[in-house]
């Protein structure tokens, strides 16, 4: 069988999601076929210029007439996250199955409808995915399945961290990014969201309450003119800024221990340095994006002469997703795990398994995201996640 996609949006991330839906079935034997059938956007010429670029059979305006046409199985929303919760609730209603990026939605609200309708959705057999991509960064995945298999012990500090500095220009334009009706929230949503969904990911455990602070730095930018790039060309005015810059959080994990949160586009130098450190008491692992065919890995079981941290090359057969590339130490990138989410998706789709990320866990990590901004707004008193309540005034 066949399962033809039609990818909703196409800016950034349609591009990324184009490379992992035209590689994957290329060079992983995936239990279905795919074929990338349309790629939909407003307008017409750009969007049919991105099909023609990125390898999609057609090009259309109207994401409505797409979700209920009979041929297209599954829908990847790549839009802003101001449309996420329409677009994947039609789907699923229409009965496809969702892909949809990260963070899941705007808000808890949204999100809850959105795992409703995957709920639903999933007795009638289709399947809801949320694009937290890293995790199927070999590296990420495997440093999971050591902590899983107890290398580390019991987890007892988490240091996470997303840096960015393409915000240091105050003349960069007022983009949707930086607009709350369009992307929700600024760093907190779009990078804090990868290091919340990191953390419970490889850790298995639960942010269960927060305390932390998210700040706007500069308050006012160019208005946007014509859009281009990831950025756009800005037109004159200024208008505000109604995200936050930078988002600094303590969590609380579900076993007791204290992660700390940095989710920044003010850290000057760092162009995309995601990095999370977990520590226990028989060991401690790292990963860091900008190394990212590697571990650091400390074992303290070892013998005390030769502890130290470990430089692991996850470029093995053995490691998760590897085989499928290149011979041993023949290096990977960014744009591979979003064919590794094509390889996980289509699977199980066509062999009826589980899967991760689900809407679920994306409901988990917005509502982590929404307690972050209500203990920001209460001089960050600490604020249990699961209710959003505060408990400390
Ligand atoms: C922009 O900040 C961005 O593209 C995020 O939206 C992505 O999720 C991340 O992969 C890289 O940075």
């Amino acid at each position: 069988m066949t399962l033809r996609v039609a990818m909703i949006g196409y800016g950034f991330m349609g591009a990324a999601h184009s490379v992992g839906w035209r590689q994957a079935p290329h060079v992983f034997s995936l239990p279905e076929d795919v074929e990338m059938t349309v790629v939909v956007g407003r307008n017409d010429q750009a969007v049919a210029a991105a099909a023609a670029q990125w390898g999609w059979k057609a090009s259309a305006t109207d994401w409505r007439e797409v979700i209920e046409r009979s041929d297209i199985d599954i829908v990847d929303v790549v839009t802003p996250g101001d449309s996420h919760a329409e677009i994947a609730i039609a789907a699923l209603e229409a009965g496809k199955h969702v892909l949809c990026e990260k963070p899941l939605a705007n808000s808890v609200e949204e999100a809850e409808a959105m795992l409703a309708a995957a709920e639903r959705a999933a007795e009638r057999g289709a399947r809801a995915m949320v694009g937290f991509t890293y995790r199927r960064v070999p590296a990420v995945t495997f440093l999971r399945d050591l902590i899983a298999s107890g290398k580390v012990g019991q987890v007892q500090q988490v240091r996470a961290a997303y840096q960015q500095d393409w915000l240091v220009d105050p003349q960069l334009p007022l983009g949707w990014r930086l607009q709350k009706e369009h992307a929700g929230s600024g760093a907190l949503g779009d990078i804090g969201a990868h290091i919340v969904d990191m953390t419970q990911f490889v850790t298995g455990l639960q942010v269960e309450a927060v305390s932390g602070i998210i700040e706007t730095i500069v308050k006012q930018r160019p208005v946007l003119g014509e859009r281009v790039g990831f950025t756009g060309v800005a037109g004159g005015k200024l208008g505000d800024v109604t995200v936050d810059d930078l988002a600094l959080f303590t969590g609380r994990l579900s076993n007791g221990a204290l992660v700390s949160f940095e989710a920044t586009r003010f850290a000057t130098g760092r162009k995309n340095a995601l990095s999370i450190e977990v520590s226990g008491d028989k060991g401690a692992l790292r990963f860091d994006l900008e190394d990212l065919n590697t571990l650091q890995f400390y074992d303290r079981t070892a013998p005390e002469r030769l502890q130290g941290f470990t430089k692991i090359l996850v470029t093995e057969g053995a490691h998760p997703y590897v085989s499928a590339w290149w011979p041993a130490g023949h290096m990977l990138g960014y744009e591979h795990g979003f064919s590794h989410q094509v390889v996980d998706l289509v699977t199980a789709i066509a062999e009826r398994t589980d899967l991760h990320s689900t809407f679920a866990e994306g409901l988990s990590v917005q509502r982590v995201l929404s307690a972050v901004e209500e203990s920001s707004a209460h001089d960050s008193a600490w604020v249990r996640v699961a209710a959003a309540v505060s408990v400390v005034a």
